[in-house]
C-alpha cells in the first residue's frame, strides 16, 4: 500500500501528526521502529527549546480533544541533528518569527538525514500571534520568503488551518500555487474552541483562560471538506488530518483527495492506534477489492 506525497515515498499511507509523541529523542526512536508510522514527523520546532503551556494543557473525551500545549520542543538544532532515520524524516517547524522560520529552514537544509519540512502556519496557541494561515498577506510574505532558502532536495510541506468559507479556499489556494509547495497537511486542529466542566465551572485546561485547538472525531467533516478543496484547487499532494479513528476514517480521507494521512488525537490516547488503523485500513480497502491506493476513487 506504498504511496508518494511531493518528493517522498512512503511504504503505506498513515503517520503521527506533528506534535503527537514526537518530542523527545526516545519519542522518535519509538516512531521510527513503529509499523504503523510510514514517515516520523517531529513536533513543531522553535528557534530555543521551550516548555510550553502551563498544565492541565490537553483535555480528551470520547469525541473531542482540546490542547494548549504552547510549543513544547527541544529546539530546532535538536531535530536537525537526529540520526537517520529507516524511514523518511520530516521537521515540523513554526518560528515565532518569520526571520526565526527562515533561520532554521536554512539550517535544515544542510542536514542530509532530513526529507522534508512540514512550515506550520496555523499553531493556534501562543499567545499574542495570530494563525498565519488566517492571514493570507503575511502568508504570502512567509511563503515567499521560506521559498527563497529552503533546499530544492526537500519536500516543501505547509499545514494549514482550518478553512470554512468557499472564497476563503480559493484566496488560500491562489497564494500556494504561486510557490513550490510539495504537499499541504490539512487541517491542524480548530483555533480556539473552549472546553468547560460543569462540576468545577471552570474550564478543562489552563492556559488562555481555556482556549484551545480542537482535535478528535468531531472535526473530521471539516477536515475533509478542506482535504477535498485543497486537492481540487491546488496540485500538491495533500495529506489529511483530523478525526481518524479507524480504518474507514482513512479511506474517507483518500477519497477527498489526499495520498496520506496523519494521526494526532487518537494516537495521543492510544500509543497502539496507527498500527491498529493500518490494518483495519488494508482490511477495508482489500474487502473492496483495491489493491493500490490509485485505484481509490475521488468522491
Ligand atoms: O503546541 C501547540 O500548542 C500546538 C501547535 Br504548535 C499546533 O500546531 N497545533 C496545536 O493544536 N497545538
Amino acid at each position: 500500500m506504498n504511496t508518494s506525497i511531493g518528493k517522498i515515498e512512503l511504504c503505506h499511507v498513515i503517520m503521527n501528526a506533528a506534535g503527537v509523541r514526537c518530542i523527545t529523542a526516545e519519542d522518535l526512536s519509538d516512531l521510527d521502529n513503529n509499523p504503523g508510522c510510514a514517515a516520523v514527523v517531529t513536533k513543531s520546532t522553535t528557534l530555543l527549546s521551550r516548555v510550553g503551556n502551563e498544565v492541565p494543557r490537553y483535555y480528551d473525551t470520547a469525541h473531542l480533544s482540546i490542547n494548549s500545549s504552547g510549543l513544547p520542543n527541544l529546539g530546532y538544532k535538536f531535530y536537525a541533528g537526529y540520526p537517520r532515520c529507516s524511514k523518511p524524516y520530516i521537521i515540523s517547524v513554526s518560528g515565532l518569527t518569520t526571520e526565526d522560520n527562515i533561520t532554521m529552514i536554512k539550517y535544515i537544509s544542510w542536514h542530509k538525514n532530513v526529507d522534508g519540512i512540514e512550515l506550520n502556519l496555523s499553531c493556534p496557541n501562543i499567545e499574542g500571534k495570530s494563525q498565519i494561515g488566517y492571514n493570507f498577506e503575511d502568508m504570502d510574505k512567509v511563503l515567499a520568503a521560506v521559498s527563497a532558502v529552503i533546499s530544492p532536495r526537500l519536500n516543501f510541506g505547509i499545514k494549514l488551518p482550518p478553512y470554512f468559507d468557499m472564497e476563503h479556499f480559493r484566496m488560500a489556494a491562489k497564494i500556494i500555487n504561486r510557490y513550490p509547495i510539495d504537499t499541504i497537511t490539512c487541517i491542524n486542529s480548530l483555533g480556539n474552541g473552549l472546553v468547560i466542566d460543569p462540576e468545577t465551572d471552570l474550564p478543562r485546561i489552563k492556559p488562555k483562560d481555556g482556549y484551545g485547538g480542537i482535535g478528535g472525531s468531531v472535526i473530521k467533516p471539516i477536515a475533509l471538506a478542506n482535504v477535498r478543496q485543497f486537492s481540487k484547487l491546488t496540485k500538491c499532494a495533500i495529506i489529511g488530518c483530523g478525526g481518524i479513528t479507524c480504518g474507514r476514517d482513512v479511506y474517507e480521507h483518500l477519497l477527498c483527495g489526499a495520498s496520506a494521512v496523519q494521526i494526532g488525537t487518537e494516537f495521543y490516547k492510544d500509543s497502539l492506534a496507527l498500527d491498529r488503523i493500518l490494518l483495519e485500513f488494508v482490511a477495508y480497502i482489500s474487502e473492496k477489492k483495491y489493491t493500490n491506493i490509485k485505484q481509490i476513487p475521488l468522491c
